[in-house]
């Protein structure tokens, strides 16, 4: 372990306004405060590799829809998951250890706790993988040079997005197969348009991101299939990555991202993805707002996801309703909940925001479909019920299909790219345009604002963050401000911290945009005046 502490000291524990917490997905932030904290998780990631048992481990270092000059670290467990949430205490301790020696003696404690001896170590695997943030190469070379230290294994995939290197991990642990193989093979089978001219050009916003990199090797396996088209490729300037595009730019600015505009939706679908490609919204021009646009977001993929799978069900003969869990947040907007209890027939599972959480819970069934609002989600295929799917004496297509839209989509995280793909075959299977996807229910007027305070992280929420527990008079304030909205119409707001930027997002629904723009900007002055004006 004096090698390990030898290059601690190489990479000491930076400057840093609060200690570090491990956040919605991952320790985030400024790019270059991050490097000791890459250095410090390559052998906490082989200490959990050896203690899961697994062939191997992995973080990527991305900081997703975060500006450019930020950075962080995605961990990714040995089946292809999130880090368990009972591991991240154990990760924030290793992370804000004072000293090298205290961080080497943090690490030690837990190999102790999990019976991993230093010999152990040496047969662990920690698969790497970054974004394109000029700091991951340096957090990746600190990372590399703590796992040499403990003689641990490393695999450096170098610019990979997030769930290709998700993938990765899981593909060691189960399917073998290659990512882009398997992925096109399954659109293959899956992608039925009624005629070639009824398949549209995809445009897709690549938010300068790693994305646009993947984009191209879907674009030349799928040629002669269906056409996409990269915008937003500048992989070359670091800080125009998510400036003015992508997918959270879209979906909180509703405004067209750089290099798109209204265009003709029934010849061009036009989508935006984020900065890892983990996230995905189309777009759609406005009917009666010339120029701007109507989003299809994560809410309404959900939906489209359900209905799909609901047909699907229906024509292999298989009764699942009871077992086909669908997954939402907070953020989903009452619309689509109200669609799918009502008019699908499906209850919502409402869990905190974070894929860990809406993977978790989407776990529980035969089939389980996650979405947030901001177009991160999956569905997500239990074991037996594939097994079920393949043993069956009499399969029928829909056997197939359902097989195959276990292998085009995700298993571990959610994926923009395979994700958009899925909407492609959805549409194409029912005959539907995008404008028939975004008349199936009309969106509540909804507003998101990002408030700027000395501490966010001392608003305390309860579990499913729809209500403030601490500061205690500040829910009490917010109930008084949404009882006049609520008078006239369906309304609400809340409040909690973000786990990825240093801010608290508001949210508010009401009955017309005006008024959510006015409860909203009513909520942000309480939170102000509650934990203060940075
Ligand atoms: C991450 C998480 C998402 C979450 C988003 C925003 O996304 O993976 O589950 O919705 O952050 O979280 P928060 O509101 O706490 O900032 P990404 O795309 O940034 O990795």
């Amino acid at each position: 372990m004096e090698a390990l502490r030898a290059v601690f000291e190489l990479y000491p524990l930076g400057a840093r306004p609060k200690p570090w917490s491990y956040g919605t997905s991952g320790f985030r932030g400024p790019g270059e405060t991050l490097i000791s904290v890459a250095c410090r998780m390559g052998p906490f990631m082989a200490i959990r590799c050896i203690a899961a048992k697994g062939p191997c481990t992995g973080i990527c270092f991305t900081a997703s829809h975060n500006p450019s000059g930020d950075n962080g670290l995605k961990q990714i467990d040995v089946t292809g998951e999130m880090l368990p949430e009972e591991w991240e205490p154990y990760a924030e301790a290793v992370t804000n250890a004072a000293t090298s020696s205290d961080c080497v003696k943090s690490l030690q404690d837990l190999m102790e706790k999990f019976a991993v001896t230093a010999d152990m170590l040496k047969s662990a695997v920690v698969h790497l993988g970054r974004d394109t943030r000029p700091t991951g190469i340096e957090m990746t070379a600190a990372c590399k040079a703590a796992l040499e230290a403990v003689g641990a294994q490393v695999i450096d995939y170098g610019i990979v997005t997030t769930p290709q290197l998700h993938v990765t991990v899981e593909a060691s642990a189960d399917k073998g197969a290659d990512y882009l193989s398997t992925t096109v093979e399954a659109f293959k089978i899956l992608y039925r348009p009624s005629s070639p001219q009824s398949i549209p050009e995809v445009l897709v916003d690549c938010s300068n991101g790693v994305g646009s990199l993947r984009m191209k090797d879907f674009a030349e396996r799928l040629q002669g299939v269906l056409k996409l088209t990269a915008v937003n490729t500048d992989v070359e300037i670091p800080t125009i990555l998510n400036e003015k595009c992508g997918a959270d730019f879209v979906q909180k600015e509703l405004k067209w991202p750089t290099g798109m505009q209204a265009r003709d939706s029934t010849c061009c679908h036009q989508v935006s993805i984020d900065g890892d490609a983990d996230r995905v919204v189309f777009m759609v021009p406005h009917s009666s707002s010339p120029g701007s646009l109507a989003l299809l977001d994560g809410d309404r993929i959900l939906v489209l996801f359900a209905s799909y799978i609901r047909s699907l069900l229906d024509k292999a003969g298989l009764s699942l309703s009871s077992r086909l869990v669908v997954v939402q947040t907070a953020y989903a907007n009452g619309g689509s909940t109200n669609y799918l209890r009502d008019t699908l027939r499906l209850p919502v599972t409402l869990v905190p925001t974070g894929v860990k959480y809406c993977h978790a819970a989407a776990k529980e069934g035969a089939i389980g479909i996650f979405f947030e609002a901001n177009g991160h989600g999956t569905v997500l295929f239990s074991s037996s019920f594939l097994k079920m799917l393949r043993e069956d004496p009499a399969p029928t297509t829909a056997h197939a299909q359902l097989l195959a839209l276990s292998q085009l989509l995700s298993q571990v995280c959610g994926d923009a790219i395979t994700d958009m793909l899925a909407v492609e075959v959805v549409l194409a299977a029912f005959g539907w345009t995008l404008e028939t996807w975004l008349s199936l229910y009309t969106d509540l007027p909804s507003r998101q604002l990002k408030v700027t305070v000395p501490d966010p992280q001392r608003l305390k929420t309860c579990w499913d963050q729809t209500r403030v527990v601490s500061p205690e008079a500040l829910q009490t304030e917010i109930d008084q401000a949404v009882k006049p909205y609520a008078a006239r119409g369906p309304a609400r707001c809340f409040v909690r911290p973000s786990g990825t930027e240093p801010i608290v997002r508001v949210y508010a629904e009401a009955t017309t945009r005006e008024e959510c723009d006015a409860l909203a900007e009513e909520v942000k002055l309480l939170v102000t005046k509650h934990l203060g004006i940075k």
